[in-house]
């Protein structure tokens, strides 16, 4: 299908791949029909959500629902860190842990020992810790390396 690109070369381009049902960046990886990017940069959860979703907002932090894709995930660390943000707070309720996409999530056979703690009733956003290859409650403050996904089309 031809398109007509008004409005710049970069997002004509990012539609024709996208439409063709590949990943909007041509550096993720996939898995289980998502596209999933790594960025390096230390960035707070809420500074690491805007930059996923800055080319589209069909981009968010990434979702994990399973050991399998936890696994996966795990798979891609950056070579400096401890943990990495994905997509997953409970801000507006302590209880409740929502994906940015405001779906719940559910966690309870991912989370790593004796987590989540709410250390210091300071941990709201969710990371991978690498050291346990499982899940962990953070402060949203904390600088991270993230990963966003993106589900092909
Ligand atoms: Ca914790």
């Amino acid at each position: 299908m031809m398109r007509i690109c008004t409005v710049s070369l970069l997002v004509c381009i990012a539609q024709v791949v996208y439409s063709q049902g590949t990943c909007i960046s041509p550096t993720s990886v996939v898995f289980e029909n998502k596209c999933f990017e790594v960025f390096e940069t230390p960035s707070t959860w809420q500074e690491a959500e805007k930059n996923c979703s800055m080319f589209t907002a069909r981009r968010t932090l990434a979702k994990v629902s399973s050991e399998a894709e936890l696994s996966f995930l795990f798979s891609l660390k950056p070579n400096v860190s401890e943990g990495m943000w994905i997509g997953g707070s409970n801000t507006t309720n302590e209880g409740k842990w929502m994906w940015t996409d405001g779906t719940t999530a559910n966690l309870s056979s991912l989370w790593g020992p004796h987590e989540p703690n709410n250390e210091k009733g300071n941990e709201y956003c969710l990371e991978i810790y690498f050291k346990e290859g499982m899940l962990n409650d953070e402060s949203c403050d904390g600088l991270r390396p993230f990963v966003c996904m993106e589900m092909i089309g």
